[in-house]
């Protein structure tokens, strides 16, 4: 019985979400305006470019093309530079015991992820083998909450859409696994992703038995 287990990165296996929040506050900051936490959460799953756009949307601020490119490629640097001393210490808590039932139990192990930067990510913290299949920002033409991401994952796992289950953290990315007619599972609060068919805080609230289930069904 093979089931395949799709992950996405940022918030889900590792804390990059942070990185990104404060690479975007710093680019606001230097625009004239500020960005709450809780508009963060709109920005999680959601491309490089879409961000940019909606954050200059939220300051009132419009660019040329070229400035646009220019803030992108400096937000991107600055994520780099945060990005650049991570090793394995910074996979979140219970993640590994998950990836490596699922390795014992022969499940399929995919990554979903919507940056472009989540290949040198998984090589820093030491995940690059653990995952059969990997889609990034680098492999997808529509972003979440298009389930483009997660359907190629799937293909490339070989498992049908209804027999996966996907980790997220994102409202985009929740949508779009159920979209996707995936099993979602919301990394985070009740309240931001009650859209999912189950919602646990992290990784140290699911029971290797629950996977267990996840896997019989
Ligand atoms: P990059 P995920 C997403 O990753 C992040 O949640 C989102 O905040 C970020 O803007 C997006 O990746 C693009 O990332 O700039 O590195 O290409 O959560 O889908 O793993
Ligand atoms: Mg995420």
């Amino acid at each position: 019985n093979k089931k395949g287990f799709i992950f996405d990165l940022d918030g889900v296996i590792v804390d990059t979400a942070k990185y990104h929040y404060l690479a975007w506050k710093e680019l606001a900051n230097e625009l004239g305006f500020d960005i709450t936490l809780e508009q963060n959460e709109q920005l999680k799953g959601v491309s490089r470019i879409r961000s940019l756009e909606i954050i200059l949307g939220w300051g009132n601020v419009t660019l040329t093309e070229e400035e646009f490119m220019k803030y992108m490629a400096e937000k991107n640097d600055n994520y780099l530079s945060h990005i650049a001393q991570m090793d394995a210490g910074e996979i979140l808590p219970d993640v590994p015991k998950i990836l490596n039932y699922l390795q014992k139990k022969q499940q399929g192990i995919a990554l979903g992820s919507a940056s472009k930067n989540a290949r040198k990510i998984l090589q820093k913290v030491g995940l690059f083998n653990v995952f059969e299949g990997i889609v990034d920002g680098n492999d997808v033409s529509k972003a979440k909450p298009d389930p483009e991401v997660f359907l190629i994952a799937a293909q490339k796992l070989n498992i049908t859409p209804k027999n996966c289950i996907v980790f997220e953290d994102s409202v985009a990315g929740v949508t779009a696994a159920n979209t996707a007619e995936m099993i979602s599972i919301g990394i985070g609060s009740e309240e931001t992703l009650g859209h999912a068919d189950f919602v646990f805080n992290d990784f140290t609230e699911i029971q290797t038995s629950f996977i267990e289930e996840l896997i019989k069904r």
